[in-house]
């Protein structure tokens, strides 16, 4: 049982391209993980192995409010998506805890709390522990009047350990992937406290999973906060892909940590990254591309993932490519290798389906002179055996075949597509169109009759 999670849980990127599998295969496979999940996180009540009339109400119940929260299809049935949400690894808190508490008196009554340090987990330096716990609560002093101090002995407000299996607080971890860690709303005792599951790997890197993000994420409860639904956000519930060095507390975490304890002494404010809503109609896009049939949409650290059917999923980049980086300038899909091309500043990085095979490298190895610092956009057209990147008022075409740039260009992008202007955004080739998407809207352009053809809102593709 064990392997096979694992291996579930290495392909969760994948499942969503699966087939759906019938509603009765799905309920006998994972009506027991779901029954654990949703007595875990949604308080649904243990029946003693009966299943009455009552309980299945109430576990149908249970599994609306878990799609609801995650912004799955509310239907209170188990689905692919709903099952792969199931799988991810997560914090070990409640997602109901709203409900249950008055969030105001979660609160610390002081602002100067002492953390200690009871044990190390023999994974990283201890000195690597003691560094990524102590950026997990700058991370929240940084836009609070908090302030954390460490102490060696004699009493503290966050009591820090690594355990495994039953520890003695009536949550026990549960090995390897699952959860990974949970802490205790403020109080006295073990109130405050911030348990990790030594069964995981902890790491300094962005391998998982980063000790720096699970603690600044339970740090998060150990301040009285509880899970967010936005899925950018440091409490959303599930362990994120996220590169740990270019870290940045979502506006959304800073929104709920100051309702609690105030902003800091700072006239201006820190302000933090938003996550993108698909149909907001100002959603600018920073680079699109097919990929295998589907379309992927980047916005900063952000993948919007649409299926030729069905809702787009909304993912870090790194959930799909682990080592790329975020604010991704152009990208394109090579119809002939059916490799991805992901260009950033002067760099670009090669993907083979989920993995990053080659990169980073110069693009000036694609034959862009020196000068060429940033791409706008790239477009590969397949009947043609060419790819088209656009830099401000010019374009390049490149041949895929012979692997060089062709000769005479760059061209102005109002020569070569007229009725197109400078800096476009992102480009893409789809149903025998380029589509040209600058600021806000987006720009269908027919090949053949050289001409724009169609105008519509950049987010059309989103299901808006
Ligand atoms: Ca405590
Ligand atoms: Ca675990
Ligand atoms: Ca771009
Ligand atoms: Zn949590
Ligand atoms: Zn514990």
């Amino acid at each position: 049982m064990k392997i096979h999670l694992l291996l579930l849980l290495s392909c969760t990127a994948l499942a969503a391209a699966f087939p759906a599998a019938p509603q009765a295969d799905l309920e006998s496979q994972y009506g027991e993980l779901a029954m654990t999940y949703l007595e875990r996180f949604y308080n649904l009540k243990k029946n003693g192995g009966k299943v009455g009339r009552k309980n299945v109400n109430n576990f149908t119940e249970k599994l609306r409010e878990m799609q609801q929260f995650f912004g799955l299809n509310v239907t209170g049935k188990l689905d692919d998506k709903t099952v792969a949400l199931m799988q991810k690894p997560r914090c070990g808190v409640s997602d109901i805890g709203e409900y249950s508490t008055v969030s105001k008196s979660s609160a610390w009554q002081k602002t100067d709390l002492t953390y200690k340090i009871v044990n190390f987990t023999p994974d990283m330096p201890q000195a690597d522990v003691e560094y990524s716990l102590a950026r997990a609560f700058k991370v929240w002093s940084d836009v609070t009047p908090l302030t954390f101090t460490r102490v060696y002995d004699g009493d503290c407000d966050i009591e820090i350990k690594f355990v495994v299996g039953d520890h003695q607080d009536n949550s026990p971890f549960d090995g390897p992937h699952g959860l990974l860690a949970h802490a205790f709303q403020p109080g006295p005792g073990i109130g405050g406290d911030a348990h990790f599951d030594d069964d995981e790997r902890f790491t300094k890197n962005s391998q998982q999973y980063n000790l720096f993000l699970v603690a600044a994420h339970e740090f998060g409860h150990s301040l009285g906060l509880f899970h967010s639904e936005d899925p950018g956000a440091l409490m959303y519930p599930n362990y994120a892909n996220t590169d740990p060095n270019r870290f940045e507390l979502p506006q959304d975490d800073i929104n709920a940590i100051q309702a609690l304890y105030g902003g800091t002494s700072d006239a201006v404010q820190p302000t933090g990254p938003t996550t993108p809503s698909r149909c907001d109609p100002t959603l600018v896009f920073d680079a699109i591309t097919s990929l295998r049939g589907e379309m992927i949409f980047f916005i900063n650290r952000f993948i919007y993932r649409v299926f030729s059917n069905g809702e787009p999923d909304l993912l870090f980049i790194q959930d799909l490519w682990e080592s790329l980086p975020n604010d991704i300038d152009a990208a394109y899909e090579n119809s002939i290798t059916g490799e991805i091309r992901a260009f950033k500043g002067s760099y670009y990085w090669t993907l083979d389906g989920f993995s990053v095979s080659q990169g980073p490298r110069p693009i000036t190895r694609l034959g862009f002179p020196k000068n060429v610092k940033k791409i706008d956009a790239a477009v590969h057209v397949e009947h043609l055996g060419k790819t088209f990147f656009f830099v401000q008022n010019k374009y390049w075409s490149y041949d895929e075949e012979k692997k060089a740039m062709d000769t005479g260009f760059p061209k102005y992008i109002a020569k070569g597509f007229p009725g197109m202007g400078p800096n476009i955004n992102a480009a893409v080739y789809k149903n025998d169109l380029i589509l040209f998407f600058q600021g806000t809207s987006q720009f269908q352009y027919s090949l053949e009759s050289k001409r724009v053809i169609r105008v519509l809102p950049a987010n059309s593709w989103l299901g808006c």
